[in-house]
């Protein structure tokens, strides 16, 4: 039996790689030295997308491809695909849900304590012989009996939660509607209230249009010089600019990002600050959770060729 042709939007690890190889003809948009002769080429006879959730499928790209049937996506988020062009022609898209929670939740949690209790500092502060020279690190902020803001309950949001009861943390939430799951927690609808409420403010909900900016320079304001915003979602979430600004003249207390616009070419005014942990849009990066990503990607794609129900279907 022939192959169906796929096409592979970034680079996958080798385990998938060489499964993807054996069942599917695969081509590496990202290695073509030139793009629209690789399209040109290809185009026609690709039947399915596999991409990360970064970097999505595109309207313009989509529109190239006349024999698409589905979009595989590695990540839990899909707001890079174009869903509107997909549902338009009937091509299915698939995400990869509920195998990463844990570990977003966990990299939001320890970039929290990461940052308030001034690890990075610390590190430099013994390796570059400050400790010695200087002597005592200076006193950072506690974590513990804090107040916590998560907007978002979904799923990433919820395991974020369970993690900062650990803590003692009062914790608050916001979210379209009040959530009947959230035990021991104040629903607060407005995100500047919300804001307003929290030392430690985590961004855990799905972008979308819908969403785009909901960390507005208000929401950021009323977090205040104490407060800390925690980004393991999407850049889009939050205006970025208001962000930069506040950091910079110290209207927000500090930041720990996992997501930038741009990314991974993140605004140069970024690494200029040092009230802000950046990280390379890590957070479902563990050996464990992206095998569980990489499988989940090929056995929506192997149900799909097989005419079976999909896994994961978003469209
Ligand atoms: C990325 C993510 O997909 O789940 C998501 O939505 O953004 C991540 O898991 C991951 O970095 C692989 O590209």
């Amino acid at each position: 039996m022939t192959k169906p042709e796929l096409l592979l939007i970034g680079p996958y690890p080798d385990w998938d790689l060489v499964d993807l190889e054996d069942r599917y003809v695969v081509h590496k948009i990202y290695e073509a030295k030139d793009r629209d002769a690789f399209l040109d080429a290809h185009a026609a006879n690709v039947r399915a997308i596999a991409t990360r959730g970064e970097l999505g499928a595109s309207a313009e790209l989509i529109g190239k491809l006349p024999n698409l049937e589905i979009v595989s996506v590695y990540g839990v988020g899909y707001d890079a695909v174009d869903l509107a062009s997909c549902r338009a022609r009937g091509i299915r898209v698939t995400n990869t849900p509920d195998v990463l929670t844990n570990d977003v939740a966990d990299l939001g949690v320890a970039m929290m304590l990461c940052q308030s209790r001034g690890m990075i500092g610390a590190e430099r502060w013994v390796r570059d012989g400050s400790w010695k020279a200087k002597g005592l690190y200076p006193l950072k902020r506690r974590i513990w009996g804090g107040k916590a803001g998560v907007l978002g309950l979904g799923r990433i949001g919820s395991e974020v939660v369970r993690r900062l009861k650990g803590f003692d943390m009062d914790i608050a939430y916001s979210d379209v509607s009040a959530k009947p799951y959230a035990e021991g927690m104040t629903f607060i609808a407005d995100p500047v209230a919300l804001a307003d409420h929290a030392d430690f403010l985590f961004v855990t909900l799905a972008a979308s249009a819908a969403t785009r900016h909901i960390v507005s320079k208000d929401v950021i304001a009323a977090l205040g010089p104490d407060g800390m915003l925690i980004n393991i979602s999407r850049a889009s979430n939050i205006d970025e600019e208001a962000l930069l600004d506040a950091l910079e003249t110290g209207a927000l207390g500090s930041a720990a990002l996992d997501v930038f616009e741009g990314e991974p070419k993140l605004n140069p005014r970024f690494l200029a600050l040092d009230n802000v942990l950046l990280q390379p849009h890590h957070a479902s990066g563990t050996i464990e959770t992206r095998k569980a990503m990489g499988k989940l990607v090929r056995d929506n794609l192997a149900a799909h060729f097989a005419g079976a129900s999909l896994l994961t279907a978003v469209v």
